[in-house]
């Protein structure tokens, strides 16, 4: 394949002295304050505001820029109860047989189990896939390359906005997830990659007093 052709770098803002840290110190203070929560409200959020979010996911950078990902977002009832039936069901099996101790013991502070009403309260369920393989304009199979990298950076910056728009999310992946495919009608060259809940939290919402690691702790400077 040729070269692109290129442009000149589209027009950034343009900070003073001071901005960049008080920026990135504003940014780093707001993400701190998320938290995944797992009790929302059933209060609506505009369809609006979720469609900016996902385009906020699109502008990640992905492996040869093939942005191999897929947002499915829902607010229908009907579909939702049915994710969360086929979530649930997954999920029996997972904490009744398939979980190995070791992990039933890592998810226990936590106080998680097979119920999930979440999925039918919360106002939005953004179901993200990531495309295994392309499909070219004759139906034969492109390849992809960091796909999952792409569609996680690309989640990240979903999880991002949705809290700047003030709204809290919940990362939730039953698993298997192939089940997202058949309600919701995707290939079966996308993988589903993650089930991000998103609402406001219910008014009584608690969550667990977990710490984060400090930044020495995950980061070092030479
Ligand atoms: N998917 C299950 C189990 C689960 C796994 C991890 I790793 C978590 O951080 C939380 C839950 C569930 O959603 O309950």
């Amino acid at each position: 394949m040729k070269p692109h052709d290129t442009m000149p770098l589209p027009a950034r803002t343009e900070l003073n002295d001071a901005e960049p840290i008080e920026r990135a110190r504003a940014f780093a203070d707001e993400m701190h304050q998320r938290r995944t929560v797992r009790e929302f409200a059933s209060t609506p959020v505009p369809k609006e505001v979720i469609e900016a979010c996902i385009r906020a996911a699109g502008s990640a950078p992905s492996g040869a820029n093939q942005q191999p990902w897929h947002f499915v977002a829902v607010q229908d009832p009907t579909i939702k109860r049915r994710i969360r039936e086929a979530a649930e069901a997954e999920e029996r099996e997972f904490y009744q047989h398939r979980a190995p101790d070791e992990w039933l013991q890592a998810l226990a502070p936590l106080g998680t189990d097979e119920d999930k009403p979440f999925l039918d309260i919360a106002p939005w369920l953004i179901a993200v896939f990531y495309e295994r393989t392309g499909l070219g304009p004759d139906g034969e199979r492109l390849k992809r390359y960091y796909p999952h990298e792409s569609t996680g950076i690309a989640c990240g910056l979903l999880i991002a906005a949705l809290h700047r728009a003030g709204l809290s999310t919940l990362t939730h992946t039953p698993s298997p997830m192939a089940f997202l495919n058949d309600i919701l009608g995707r290939p079966r060259n996308e993988m589903p990659y993650l089930l991000l809940v998103a609402g406001h939290p219910a008014a009584d919402c608690r969550v667990p007093a977990i710490t984060r690691k400090t930044l020495d702790e995950y980061a070092h400077f030479s």
